[in-house]
Order: structure tokens, then C-alpha cells, then sequence
């Protein structure tokens, strides 16, 4: 980035950031000019925990595809810039684990490593969550998330092997700088996972399904006042529906629509009557069932879509555009009973905000 973008992209946030936090014009004046400085003569510029941090709060509101966005000033904040070892890293990563996790009563969460610009030696993180599941194509068939596959070939290119159960933990991948990758199992003690039981449906039990309680984003870049933090993993809490209608539904990935078709004894030979709709439904169920069971949150998505529509609100009184992608918004179940999926939601998008990366291949 040329320094006057910079410059730019700094003065664009610090105006915000003041504007919204209430600081004086004067103070973000002389922010600006200092920001503004410290780009001239170094190329890059250091931004203080309350601005970081603050920046990441913004990006999650500015998040068009997150329907979660009604808790976007809850967010805590990790400053992990001063990590400069592969074991500061892991310490950091687990950490991140164990208290966004928080006994089951999950924290929206991020921990922030250093920016692209300020360093050489920067992190790579080449998970794509901290937790996830190992996929494997074997002559038998799909082992596993087929969404790991790639990801997986490279963990066992790096010396990991999986003990090749349809629900194996990834280890975590990093890299400093241009240094080899170095991977590490997560201690089983950091991975909470659910059991799935179904209240009506007991022999649901017998598939031995689980899934893992938080899904914690490592491959966005969190992009805030023309710093690229390309190390930012974050979570919320899953909606349930992330779940029971896309992880476990789609046939391309777990593909247990058939086979709940057959545990609630539906007829599957014609489309037209419904059986997988109903079977739909009853994966929902179990999916937040299970995780009120064990105390762990999740919400479904009426009451995701309602707190959204709180959001909404809170965002015109402020006097604020409110930006969203619709196609990622409704619910991949009964869309149609949201307030969401009946109005146009605009697609602009708004910086600070969490981007894709090129993740090389991985
Ligand atoms: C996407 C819910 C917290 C940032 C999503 C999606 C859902 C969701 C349902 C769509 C995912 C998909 O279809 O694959 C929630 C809930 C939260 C939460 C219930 C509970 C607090 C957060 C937090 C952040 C965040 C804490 C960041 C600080 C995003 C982003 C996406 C997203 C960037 C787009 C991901 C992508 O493009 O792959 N969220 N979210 N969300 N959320 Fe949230
Ligand atoms: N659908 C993905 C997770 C995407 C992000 N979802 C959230 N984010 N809830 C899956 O693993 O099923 N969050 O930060 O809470």
C-alpha cells in the first residue's frame, strides 16, 4: 500500500474513531497528524489497544453476511501483537480457545497479531478455524468434513496423521515470516464438542454425532484504518442452522438427511412428500437441543433474526446506514419466516471490515 493510501485509510478510521467515541476534534487532529508522521517516515504506523480494538468492533458491525451483529460492541479483545515465537502463538491460540469457550457461556472474541506492515516476520495462521475436522477421500468413500480435504492433505504432508474417524481435530498450522510451517495438536481439553441427541428420536444417539461448541475464524484479514491484520481469528456463537441445515445436511458434506429419513421412518422414494424437509427440521432440533442440554450457547435462527432486526433499529437511531448481503442473511431454513428475507438489504461495503485472503493453495 503507497503511503498516501495509508495516510488516507488512517485518517478515514481516527476521524471515525473519535467521532464515535466521543474524543475532542482537536484530539483526532493531532492523532491524525501523528498517525500521519509515523507513516512518512516509516511506511506504517503503530495504533494504540483502544483504536485496535475499537476497529475490530467496527469491523464486525460492517460484516454484510453476519446476522450476530446486534452484540458488536460486546466483542473482547486479545492484543497479541508483541507475539513474535511459535510458542507465544500456540500459548495465545489456546488461550483464545479457552476463554472465548468460557465454561459454555461463550464470549464473541479476537485476538489480534501484528499487522502485515509492521513487521517481516509476520504470522500466518493456515487454518481455516481453530477447530475443525479432518477430511479424508478413501476408496470406501468420504471420511469426515470433505470441506477439510485440501487442508488435510497438507497436515499430513507436515508429518500429522489423523486416526481417520469421521470427527478428527486438526492440529494448528502457523508460520513466522517465510520460516516452514510448524503444526501442534489442540489439547483435548480445549476442544468442547457436543454430543448429538435427539429429544423425540433416541436412536439418533446411535450415529455418535458431534460437533464442535465455537466456530473460530482464522483465515480473514481484519482490515482497520489501512493496517492488513492477516492473523485476527474471531468467533461468536454458532447459529444453529450453521449446524443441522448446512454441516450435517449438505450432501457434499455430512449428508445425514437420509439417513434421519430413516431413523423417523419417512418414505424416501418421492421427493413430493417432503421427507427431507421433515428431516431438515428434526436435524435443527437436535443440533440446539444438544447444545442447550450441555450448556452451551447457540441460538436458532428466529431468535438470531429478531435480535438482527434489534440491530437494524439500533443502527438507524444512530443515524447509520445499515449494510448487508441478503443471500448470506436468511436462514437456510424457512428464510420466508424471518423479517430478513423480506426486504432489500444494501451490499456496500464498509472499512474497517473482515475480508478474504489468498491463503496460497491451503
Ligand atoms: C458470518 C452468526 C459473531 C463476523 C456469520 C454467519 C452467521 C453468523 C450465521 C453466516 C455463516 C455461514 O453461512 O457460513 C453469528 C452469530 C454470532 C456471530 C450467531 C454470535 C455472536 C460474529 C463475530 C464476528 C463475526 C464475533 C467478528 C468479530 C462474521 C463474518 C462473517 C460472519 C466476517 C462472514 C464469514 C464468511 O464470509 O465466511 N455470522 N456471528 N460474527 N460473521 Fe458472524
Ligand atoms: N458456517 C461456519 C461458521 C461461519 C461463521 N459463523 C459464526 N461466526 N457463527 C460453520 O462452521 O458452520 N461467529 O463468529 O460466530
Amino acid at each position: 500500500m503507497s503511503k498516501e493510501k495509508m495516510q488516507q485509510e488512517a485518517a478515514a478510521f481516527l476521524t471515525t474513531y473519535y467521532e464515535e467515541t466521543g474524543a475532542s476534534a482537536e484530539n483526532a487532529q493531532a492523532r491524525i497528524e501523528e498517525a500521519t508522521a509515523e507513516i512518512h517516515t516509516s511506511g506504517t504506523y503503530t495504533q494504540t489497544y483502544e483504536e485496535m480494538a475499537y476497529g475490530a468492533k467496527l469491523a464486525w458491525r460492517n460484516s454484510n453476511r453476519c446476522i450476530g451483529r446486534l452484540f458488536w460492541e460486546r466483542l473482547e479483545i486479545v492484543d497479541a501483537r508483541t507475539a513474535n515465537s511459535e510458542e507465544e502463538i500456540f500459548e495465545f491460540l489456546f488461550n483464545h480457545l479457552k476463554n472465548a469457550f468460557n465454561q459454555g457461556r461463550i464470549k464473541p472474541y479476537i485476538t489480534i497479531f501484528p499487522a502485515t506492515s509492521a513487521k517481516e516476520e509476520t504470522v500466518t495462521i493456515w487454518n481455516h478455524q481453530l477447530l475443525r475436522y479432518a477430511g479424508y477421500e478413501t476408496e470406501e468413500g468420504m471420511i469426515g468434513d470433505s470441506d477439510s480435504l485440501a487442508f488435510t492433505k497438507i497436515c499430513e504432508r507436515l508429518g500429522w496423521q489423523g486416526k481417520r474417524t469421521h470427527f478428527d481435530i486438526l492440529p494448528l498450522v502457523i508460520q513466522i515470516g517465510n520460516q516452514p510451517p510448524v503444526w501442534r495438536e489442540i489439547p483435548d481439553v480445549l476442544i468442547p464438542e457436543i454430543p448429538m441427541e435427539h429429544p423425540t428420536y433416541e436412536a439418533v444417539a446411535d450415529l455418535h454425532l458431534k460437533w464442535y461448541a465455537i466456530p473460530v475464524i482464522t483465515d480473514m484479514r481484519l482490515e482497520i484504518g489501512g493496517l492488513h491484520y492477516i492473523a485476527a481469528p474471531f468467533n461468536g456463537w454458532y447459529m444453529g442452522t450453521e449446524i443441522g441445515a448446512r454441516n450435517f445436511a449438505d450432501e457434499h458434506r455430512y449428508n445425514l438427511l437420509p439417513k434421519m429419513a430413516e431413523i423417523m421412518g419417512l418414505n424416501t422414494k418421492h421427493a413430493s412428500n417432503l421427507w427431507q424437509d421433515r428431516a431438515l427440521i428434526e436435524l435443527n432440533e437436535m443440533v440446539l437441543h444438544s447444545f442447550k442440554k450441555q450448556g452451551v450457547s447457540i441460538v436458532d435462527h428466529h431468535t438470531a433474526a429478531s435480535q438482527f432486526r434489534v440491530f437494524e433499529t439500533q443502527e438507524a437511531k444512530a443515524e447509520r446506514d445499515i449494510t448487508g448481503k441478503w443471500t448470506w442473511l436468511i436462514p437456510p431454513v424457512s428464510p420466508a419466516t424471518t423479517h430478513v428475507w423480506h426486504q432489500p438489504y444494501n451490499n456496500e461495503w464498509k472499512k474497517p471490515n473482515f475480508f478474504y485472503q489468498d491463503r496460497g493453495g491451503r
